[in-house]
């Protein structure tokens, strides 16, 4: 297990959900009074959990290292010319569990009702995948038409793993209980996954490096209301080798952002979980590149419309 930066403890602030805020913990170099419960419209829940991992563990050291990157980032974005820390980004004290799967969705899955009563944009930051069970459980209860756009190498899709129905390699097939869903980048499967798979909404990285309005096709299959959950394997392997099961022939930088800017742009997007980060001693660009994704997706959602008026008011504060 890697040691040094990674094992130094996590500053959090013990009271949660209680609308206060430790100064020294929090994603972002951002100024104090853009951190706290009230201010923010966004949550940002870590969640450090590896327990059934089944190559690489040290997913649970994920959202430690994101949220140490991105205090390394420059908060105003090009592309959108926004500065989105300005819509308020709170960052609750991680969910640790050592125990059963089941017990660890629990958990999250109240955690994040708890800020969606709030009527706060919850970001859960993984560990490992079994953790986006809670927390779609917990937005599929919030809004009826909801679907999962899922960015990721594998599948996912087995009932049962190792003896577990909530293993990592079930993630989409518990999902798939409370809503519809639309697979992205998928590159590895099992044999029996292959029956599982619903024709027309899984676009496997092969077709999509065949280029086509892939993106367009992607949009069409979503309903209004979209929560993204985004396994880091999505990616190359060449620019995000930091994942417990890393695969070849993945998809891009541009590839990704891209995607997530059209849903943005013609879907509400309710809530994200970025999972998968296995961090190591060296891997502080790949760290780098998460925290800015997280950044990135987040300026997408509050961009301002042509109008001038913000889509999501909802969140808004
Ligand atoms: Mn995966």
């Amino acid at each position: 297990m890697p040691e040094g930066r990674l094992n130094r403890p996590l500053y959090y602030n013990e009271v949660g959900v209680t609308m206060t805020t430790r100064p020294e913990y929090g994603f972002g170099n951002i100024p104090e009074e853009y951190k706290s419960y009230h201010n923010a419209a966004v949550a940002i829940v870590p969640v450090s959990y590896d327990e059934t991992a089944t190559w690489k563990k040290g997913s649970r050291y994920g959202p430690n290292a994101i949220i140490e990157a991105s205090g390394h980032l420059e908060l105003y974005d090009i592309e959108t010319d926004s500065e989105v820390y300005l819509e308020g980004i709170y960052t609750d004290h991680p969910i640790k569990e050592s125990g059963l799967p089941e017990d660890l969705i629990r958990e999250v899955r109240t955690r994040v009702a708890t800020h969606l009563a709030h009527n706060k944009f919850v970001v859960c930051l993984g560990g490992e995948h079994s953790i986006s069970i809670g927390t779609v459980q917990a937005y599929a209860k919030k809004y009826e038409d909801l679907s999962v756009l899922q960015l990721d190498a594998h599948a996912d899709l087995q009932d049962e793993y190792n003896g577990s129905r909530y293993n990592h390699n079930c993630v989409m097939a518990r999902v798939l209980e409370c809503c519809d869903i639309v697979q992205v980048g998928i590159r590895s499967m099992d044999h029996v996954e292959t029956g599982k798979i619903k024709k027309g909404t899984v676009f496997f990285a092969d077709a999509i490096m065949n280029g086509g309005d892939w993106i367009g096709d992607i949009v069409n299959k979503l309903s209004e209301n979209v929560y993204i959950t985004i396994d880091l394997d999505v990616f190359d392997l060449s620019i995000m080798p930091a994942t417990g099961t890393p695969e070849p022939g993945g998809l891009n930088w541009h590839q990704v952002t891209s995607l997530l800017k059209k849903v943005t742009e013609m879907r509400s997007v309710v809530g994200f979980d970025v999972v998968e980060l296995c961090p190591s001693e060296y891997s502080y660009p790949q760290d780098y590149l998460v925290a800015k994704l997280i950044y990135k997706l987040l300026s997408y959602i509050y961009k301002e419309d042509q109008n001038g008026k913000k889509r999501y008011t909802e969140y808004t504060h």
